[in-house]
């Protein structure tokens, strides 16, 4: 048996794109409640006010908070051990600013935990998943404002204390690297005060940026350090989107290019949560694009003293680096590239590469020597029901049996690995482009693009699957 016989597995999901409810029970808007649907070719748009007659995939999602007795039930029937959700920060402090929480928003997520005991499901929590409070993107152009830190503390505190007793494990912010790329201004900085346009259009501000990642890893630190105080069993970590590079070809140049994207993509972000400060390299980045970072005095001890218990990201794929600036674009998870003519690629473009996994996680472990846990992983594809009613998703189970397998490799090789949440269990909105027909689930959900369906909820081919994967621990594939 190569897995622990502990090993959590589950499924993961974010409140944004999976509540609904967006404006229910005292909730605010958040940055992604502002965001308009999009498809693969068009990019969705976040606006400043919300525009009559326009769909916001967020607003209803697959209604969650309707639905969590059911959702959880059929978690169950497949088994997991864990369930990874984010709290909707908007629904504990509708702008972000209150002192005091809104205890309709707190009720529901104990509603929620209660379920999960129900089930002997352990909630993994993401604290921030893409959803900062829109007044505060309108008060000080998000995170780059540093007064968000406090506004998080105070966020994390509360519900640290009001759910010490249901959550043990704890993830600050969602791929927090997002940050070092424009695209993350929209997604997870907010630092687009003003801004109604297309995500991929906004006017970068690379300074506001990094000011705003700074701002993030100190609340970030803060939290941590927090937590501990509050329950010593806390298990708290980070959540980086991986993205694995390749150089394109074996030029020096192509090499260098992948290690000084790898340094800023992936490590930078990986360093200040794992090892408590910021890399070497980073100074040098700085020089090279002209960015000064404002840092106060006791920042680096906070850094330092609010180190990570375990490191957890997303993988989906791998992308080639090159130093030739002709070479033909790829498309992937936040990040752009060159295609590697040795993978095939999902329906939007995302490379598959499970023997990238198993490298990640031994760089990964090599690195941190810290639990290392997948959080998101699986394939994003149109599903279709047959006239008998039935969802065969054998492209689904294929992609998750081959990344599996190399997860167990990685295992044998000795690297750390607690646990495998797969993106999406159940239907949910895509996050890049706002539509429902990119489906990560086990579950099919009755909802589409134009905003119609009935909701109702439906097993695919891959949920008895995974059920057996589970029951199994890996074995039977
Ligand atoms: C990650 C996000 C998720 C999720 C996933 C799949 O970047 O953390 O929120 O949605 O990617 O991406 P998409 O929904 O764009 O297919």
């Amino acid at each position: 048996m190569s897995l622990p016989k502990d090993f959590l597995w589950g499924g993961a999901t974010a409140a944004n794109q999976y509540e609904g409810a967006w404006d229910v029970d005292g909730k605010g808007p958040s940055t992604s409640d502002m965001c308009t649907n999009g498809s693969h070719t068009v990019a969705k748009r976040i606006t400043t006010t919300i525009e009559p007659g326009t769909l916001y995939p967020s607003h209803e999602a697959v209604d969650f908070y309707h639905h969590y007795q059911e959702d959880i039930a059929l978690m169950a029937q497949m088994g997991f051990k864990v369930f990874r959700l984010s709290i909707n920060w908007t629904r504990i402090f509708p702008t972000g600013m209150e002192t005091v929480p809104n205890e309709l928003g707190l009720e529901f997520y104990d509603r929620v935990f209660d379920e999960c005991a129900k089930y002997g499901i352990e909630p993994l929590v993401t604290m921030s998943h893409y959803e900062l409070p829109y007044a505060l993107v309108e008060k000080c152009n998000g995170w780059e404002g540093r007064e968000v830190i406090e506004y998080f503390v105070n966020y994390a505190k509360v519900i640290f204390e009001r759910y010490k007793d249901k959550v043990k494990y704890w993830l600050t912010f969602n791929e927090i690297n997002a940050g070092t790329m424009s695209l993350g201004s929209v997604l997870s900085t907010g630092t687009v005060k003003g801004y109604t346009g297309p995500i991929t259009e906004v006017p970068d501000n690379a300074q506001a940026r990094f000011q705003a990642l700074h701002h993030q890893f100190v609340a970030s630190a803060k939290a941590v350090k927090i937590g501990h105080e509050i329950n010593p069993d806390f298990k708290i970590g980070c959540m980086i989107a991986h993205m694995t590079l390749y150089p394109f070809t074996c030029n020096p140049d192509d090499m260098l290019k992948v290690q000084q994207e790898w340094n800023i993509r992936n490590d930078l972000c990986g360093d200040v949560h794992v090892k408590g400060k910021y890399p070497y390299f980073f100074k040098r980045f700085c020089k090279d694009n002209g960015l000064t970072i404002k840092m106060e005095a006791d920042d680096e001890t906070i850094l330092a003293q609010g180190k990570v218990d375990f490191y957890t990201f997303s993988y989906y794929m791998s992308i080639c680096e090159t130093a030739d600036k002709s070479a033909q674009g790829g498309e992937g998870n936040l990040i752009g590239g060159v295609k590697n003519p040795y993978l095939e690629a999902s329906d939007w473009g995302w490379q598959i590469d499970p023997k990238g996994l198993r490298y990640t996680l031994n760089h990964l472990y090599d690195r941190y020597e810290v639990p290392l846990m997948i959080v998101e992983n699986g394939l994003g594809a149109f599903d279709k029901i047959e006239a008998d009613g039935t969802i065969d998703d054998k492209y689904r189970i294929n992609y998750l049996k081959a990344h599996i397998e190399q997860m167990k490799l990685a295992v044998e090789d000795g690297v750390d690995l607690i646990g495998y949440t797969p993106w999406g269990c159940i239907d949910l909105v895509s996050a890049s482009t706002g539509e429902m027909a990119k489906r990560y689930g086990f579950v099919f959900v009755d909802k589409y693009d134009d905003g119609t369906g009935t909701l109702e909820r439906k097993k695919k081919k891959s949920f008895d699957w995974y059920k057996t994967v589970i029951a199994t621990n890996g074995e039977e594939l």
